[in-house]
């Protein structure tokens, strides 16, 4: 018996507004009515529904942290709980909705002109267009300075060639941000579907994040006009300083798969007896709870510090890499401890667990792999750069 909230045990809860709590919950209940009842026939199936992304859009999580064009213009900490719910339900789900509004929309938001944000990002805030955001190439994953494709000036349009990998959202989207090299530097393209040259395959056979479309892009000389390109971005700070915005919602949205995980964990072992009494009574049980409990309030403490670091305008790339680094692991951590608890069980797609554990899988290596991090954060440590 205790007063505490088992998924809340240092009270985080607390410290929101009414407003955040007010968003955090509206998701949650999204998530538990919409989203629960079907995720695993959905993960088992390989596929997301697409008339997902209009609900989203309805929910007004699309872009929910940008400023006019149709969008809500919350707080980050908001945008942070969102993730956090969202991917309570699923990483894939989370995934959608950061390709979408942190990396997609972001891009066009921070980067493009007036006629590009104005005829893309009220559409894709309903959830009426999507995108998706090809920066990964098959020989160009950490290290995107080396990506192969490329665009160069025909008279004043632009011709795009070269290929994207492991691009979310690839095959959905109406439009695709697409990140190149050109005599000026890198530079992002804006690409509607259908545009000549321009095809999305999708990739199978994935062990993780299977209720997400992810696709390689193939561009072959396709042809786009001069107002096809973001005219803020000139190098690879463009794209960057967008993960830097998707890697916050990661840090939030660990923390719920992670979260998840110990509430199946706790569910578990209080109901399932063997040797005559609940599994949760023993103590190596217990302390396998409790380190998991430790985790997941640690990693929503430290998501919630970035946020409001991020809402007060301070928050700097390397301790997102921290956030991200430190929170993944976490929940990776979680993960597979929960699945043992659940012993059998924790194999099957009954439960939550295994399906978060082989989605992390994909997130751990996203949005700049574990590695990459540790480097972002041991640069910052000690002045040195250990990437070359
Ligand atoms: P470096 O020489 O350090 O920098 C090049 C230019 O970029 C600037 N910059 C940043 N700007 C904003 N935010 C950051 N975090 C930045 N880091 C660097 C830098 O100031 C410089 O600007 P300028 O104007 O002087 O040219 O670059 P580098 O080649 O040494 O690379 C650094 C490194 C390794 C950290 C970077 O390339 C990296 O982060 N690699 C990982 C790649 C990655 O994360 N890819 C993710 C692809 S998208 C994705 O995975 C979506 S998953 C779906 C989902 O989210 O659900
Ligand atoms: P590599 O860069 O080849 O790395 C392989 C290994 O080498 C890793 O362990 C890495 O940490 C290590 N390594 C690399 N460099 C160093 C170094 N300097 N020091 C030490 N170790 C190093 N990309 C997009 O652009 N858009 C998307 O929407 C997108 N969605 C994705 C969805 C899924 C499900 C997945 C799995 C990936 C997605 N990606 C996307 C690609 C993702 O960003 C890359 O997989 C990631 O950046 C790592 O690149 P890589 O897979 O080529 O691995």
């Amino acid at each position: 018996p205790s007063a505490v909230a088992p998924l809340d045990f240092l009270s985080v809860d607390h410290f929101l507004s009414d407003e955040e709590r007010d968003i955090r919950d509206t998701v949650r209940a999204f998530v538990r009515d919409r989203v629960l009842p079907e995720v695993a026939d959905w993960f088992d199936q390989g596929r997301l529904p697409r008339e997902l992304v209009g609900e989203l859009g309805k929910l007004g999580v699309l872009g929910m942290h940008l400023e006019g064009y149709g969008c809500a213009g919350t707080s980050a900490t908001a945008y942070g709980l969102a993730c956090l719910e969202l991917e309570a339900g699923d990483s894939g789900l989370r995934s959608l909705v950061s390709v979408q509004g942190s990396l997609a929309m972001y891009a066009i938001h921070r980067w493009g002109a007036e006629e590009q944000k104005s005829q893309w990002l009220p559409r894709m805030a309903a959830g009426e267009a999507v995108g998706c955001f090809g920066l990964t190439e098959p020989d160009s994953g950490s290290d995107p300075g080396s990506m192969r494709t490329h665009a160069r000036r025909d008279g004043d349009d632009w011709l795009l060639s070269g290929r994207k990998m492991w691009i979310t959202n690839g095959s959905l989207a109406d439009v695709a941000v697409v990140w190149a090299r050109t005599e000026e530097g890198v530079r992002g393209f804006l690409v509607p579907k259908g545009t000549k040259g321009f095809s999305a395959h999708d990739i199978h056979k994935k062990l993780s994040l299977r209720a997400s479309t992810t696709s390689e892009l193939v561009l072959d000389e396709v042809r786009l006009p001069s107002s096809a390109m973001l005219p803020g971005a000139t190098s690879l700070r463009g794209p960057l300083s967008c993960l830097n915005e998707a890697r916050f919602g990661i840090v939030w949205g660990a923390a719920g798969a992670a979260r998840a995980c110990l509430a199946a964990a706790i569910g578990y072992s209080t109901t399932r007896t063997q040797f005559g009494k609940p599994i949760g009574g023993f103590q190596i049980q217990q302390q396998k709870l409790a380190r998991m409990a430790l985790e997941v309030n640690r990693a929503t403490l430290l998501a919630l510090h970035l946020g409001r670091l991020k809402d007060a305008g301070r928050l700097r790339p390397e301790q997102v890499s921290m956030g991200k680094l430190g929170n993944v692991d976490a929940a990776l951590d979680v993960a597979r401890t929960a699945r043992q608890v659940l012993g059998a069980n924790g194999i099957t797609l009954e439960y939550p667990v295994m399906r978060h554990m082989a989605n992390l899988e994909s997130v751990v290596t996203y949005e700049g792999t574990a590695d990459v991090h540790a480097l972002v954060v041991g640069g910052a440590l000690t002045g040195i750069d250990a990437f070359r």
